[in-house]
């Protein structure tokens, strides 16, 4: 019983200190007002996931719910199965043991039950995966790659490329977050599919913007490909990078900006100027007897 107790006093303890803890209830009635709009970013004492942007991370969310309903629900029942056993079968209640081993008809029960909760699962598990692989239906392509460590990101159609580097604690301006904020996001259009083509230039990276429900391997010498639902409204989520990458991992992260339509044409021109590609990266060099353009370095 004592264990018990102290137990009991621990859970109380932690109860005090985190879940009442003035910064957790403040943080909590923030993220109720502001809604699911405001918060693509991981917040202080955060429970659950970011609120998930677009139709990719709204499924995700969805799975992950039903997966947590259908797991807590077999946990409460594994959990009451054993406490019943505890008690019902005791060495002080039960005497002299069954020799039982042989059970068939429970044998079939929890072979079918578990198979069938399977099945169940994977019906929404493979749609949403296939769902993921939809890559052919998008409107623009931007080409991520990790390096040591920072990202690059190429926009093959307006010939723009440029480098995202983290920025430093001491240069942080009003609004910036620490950790989180870089020089040059990823700009996008809202409301828009984007193909991103993700690969490395030295060590393993991943691409990890978990609002919008991507997480991809970039590789060395390898594409891969995946696709994001940019939902509508101006509005930055937040990434990092989490493959071990080295020992500035800590300080690569992913800062995605989406802009309505207008802005982000006005963005696209100063980009062009500011950003023109002079040599095509590693990654893209056409092969030899390809046709690919080669975009000519700007003047400035
Ligand atoms: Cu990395």
């Amino acid at each position: 019983m004592a264990f018990l107790a102290t137990i009991a006093s621990e859970v109380m303890a932690y109860m005090r200190k985190v879940i009442l803890h003035p910064a957790t209830l403040v943080y909590s009635l923030v993220v109720l007002l502001a809604g699911t709009a405001s918060a693509a970013q991981p917040l202080p004492w955060q429970l659950g996931l970011q609120p998930p942007a677009g139709s990719i991370a709204e499924m995700a969310d969805d799975l992950h719910d039903l997966l947590l309903i259908v797991i807590t629900l077999i946990s409460l029942f594994v959990l009451g199965l054993l406490v019943y056993v505890g008690i019902r079968f005791r060495a002080a209640a039960n005497p002299v043991p069954s020799k039982t081993s042989h059970h068939t008809v429970i044998e079939i029960l929890w072979t079918v039950i578990p198979v069938v909760i399977l099945v169940g699962i994977a019906v929404p598990s493979f749609r949403l995966l296939y769902y993921l692989d939809k890559t052919a239906e998008t409107d623009m392509v931007i080409k991520v790659t990790g390096n040591q460590w920072y990202w690059n990101y190429e926009y093959p159609d307006e010939g723009i490329a440029f480098d995202s580097y983290m920025v430093d604690e001491g240069d942080l301006q009003e609004g910036q977050i620490r950790l989180l904020s870089v020089d040059y996001p990823m700009v996008v259009p809202e409301n828009t599919r984007i193909k991103l083509l993700i690969t490395g230039n030295d060590v393993m990276h991943s691409f990890f913007v978990p609002s919008l429900a991507v997480q991809v391997y970039a590789f060395i010498g390898r594409t891969n490909e995946v696709w994001i639902d940019v939902p509508t409204g101006a509005q930055t989520y937040y990434g990092q990078c989490n493959q071990i990458c080295g020992v500035n991992h800590a300080y690569m992260p992913i800062e995605v900006k989406a802009l309505p339509a207008a802005e982000y044409q006005e963005w696209l021109k100063s980009a062009r100027e500011e950003f023109a590609m002079s040599t095509p990266s590693p990654a893209v060099k056409p092969e030899a007897g390809s046709e690919a353009p080669i975009v000519l370095a700007s003047a400035n």
